[in-house]
């Protein structure tokens, strides 16, 4: 059995990073459906960011958009997230939206271009010496749409170059977060368009540079929480961007279209510990002979609470020692701190509620990985009982965590359902009525 007090620890610990984008006006290449009331500057959508945290509690970091959050003076925005409850998060850099762009910006054969972008990068990591930000996070519309267009491997020498100087340029408890998209908006070749050329390039840097998964960059069909499970063990799973998909990068909310998904990605994070810094170690399938211990029913305690699980090992080394200990120790400190970011577009639906739904959805994934029988798993996996493993996982998966979640939200001082309270509150009608004037927050804006 799972301690749900413990179940409950580990969801109140975990936290998630809110794209400031999701709040402004976003849509497709055919049509912009505008919302009243969407924020007209980034200080709006970090006012419209804090009511998510205020429901949820659980999402108080909001991820901005460079140059769509420009600001004279981040520190004042940084002031005034904090005023409300919340801080900012990843910088995320944007050269793709510049007309000397069209032939890629770190890759470019122009090397103006490439000089403007690595300047725009550079200029993220000033924004985040000014915003306390930790996470600088690189994605690349890079790439080209015919064959024989450029040399792909050169295009690699020009992305390690401008990879090299912004890596140099990182300051100490700064990371640099690369995401790779396998098409689109290029569609014969793209410069980063897989998990394997990430971690080569972030491998090339060193230990500030790491992958981030968006799990609607992907072929249909590709296996992410394989990806996931990997990018965890060497260390180098900097971040998710969360967003569901049914066809290629939708942009949905994140459990929508495939909540099976996402629990068994958010399985290999609990499995690894790497939830929250700290996390306990779960008990691995790897665990070969290793004995059973008094504290595997605890395998979830709280981590600062070492009272509540006597034998707890360190954290990093697993309760059975089924890790080898330093790798699982070196993997820990890679790990610590894996940015939980939504990236999520709202085309049609009213945003802040949509946002709720998503920070829902990513909990319920989260607490029925946590609910995985650990020790019932790795043992039916270690008797090659094919069903009864299956199984362990389908029973966790199939619990109706809601309850759970509920009172977890009212022990928290919160409202057991956060949409309908935020619905009630009557925020999103004062918005409508006070935002009149200034042009809407938006893609390009
Ligand atoms: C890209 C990628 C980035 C996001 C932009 C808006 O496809 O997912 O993370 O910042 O879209
Ligand atoms: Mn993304």
């Amino acid at each position: 059995m799972v301690d749900q007090k413990a179940v409950k620890d580990a969801l109140r610990r975990h936290q998630i990073e809110l794209p400031s984008w999701a709040f402004g006006n976003s849509g497709t290449r055919f049509k912009v459906f505008g919302q009243p009331g969407v924020p007209r500057n980034p200080f709006e959508k970090a006012d419209d960011a804090a009511q998510v945290h205020k429901y949820t509690g659980v999402a108080p970091i909001m991820a901005v958009h460079i140059p769509w959050d420009k600001v004279d003076d981040y520190a004042v925005l940084a002031a005034h997230a904090k005023s409300n409850g919340i801080r900012i998060g990843a910088v995320n850099s944007n050269v793709f939206q510049d007309d000397d762009y069209k032939l890629g910006s770190v890759c470019s054969p122009d090397p103006k271009a490439r000089k403007k972008a690595l300047a725009h990068l550079l200029e993220c990591v000033d924004i985040m010496d000014a915003t306390g930000s930790r996470d600088l996070k690189l994605w690349f519309a890079d790439g080209t749409n015919y064959p024989g267009q450029d040399d792909i491997a050169a295009r690699q020498d020009r992305m390690a170059e401008a990879l090299a100087a912004v890596y140099a340029r990182l300051g100490d408890g700064q990371r640099m977060l690369l995401e790779y998209k396998l098409f689109e908006p290029s569609f014969y070749t793209t410069d980063v368009p897989d998990w394997g050329t990430a971690l080569l390039h972030c491998q090339a840097l060193g230990d500030k540079a790491q992958v981030v998964v968006d799990t609607g960059h992907h072929a249909p069909g590709v296996n992410i929480e394989f990806i996931v499970a990997l990018l965890l063990k060497a260390g180098k799973l900097g971040g998710f961007d969360f967003n569901s998909r049914f066809y290629a990068d939708d942009d949905l909310m994140v459990g929508a279209a495939d909540p099976f998904q996402l629990f068994r990605i958010m399985h290999e994070v609990v499995k690894a510990a790497a939830l929250y810094p700290g996390q306990q170690a779960w008990i691995t399938a790897s665990g070969g002979s290793a004995a059973k211990t008094a504290d595997n029913s605890e395998a979830y305690s709280a981590p600062n609470d070492p009272s509540s699980s006597p034998d707890a090992s360190p954290v990093g080394i697993t309760a059975t020692g089924a890790l080898a200990q330093g790798d699982a120790q070196g993997t820990q400190r890679e790990l610590r701190g894996i940015a939980f970011m939504l990236d999520q577009c709202h085309n049609i639906e009213p945003k802040i509620p949509a946002q709720i739904r998503s920070v829902m959805n990513v909990q319920e994934a989260v607490a029925k990985a946590l609910l995985v029988d650990a020790e019932t798993l790795r043992e039916a996996q270690l008797a090659g009982d094919v069903l009864g493993a299956n199984a362990a996982l389908m029973d966790a998966y199939n619990t109706d965590v809601r309850p759970l979640l509920a009172e977890l939200r009212e022990e928290m001082g919160l409202a057991p359902d956060p949409v309908k309270a935020y619905l009630a509150s009557g925020y999103g009608e004062k918005i409508v009525s006070g935002r009149v004037g200034g042009a809407a927050a938006g893609w390009g804006a």
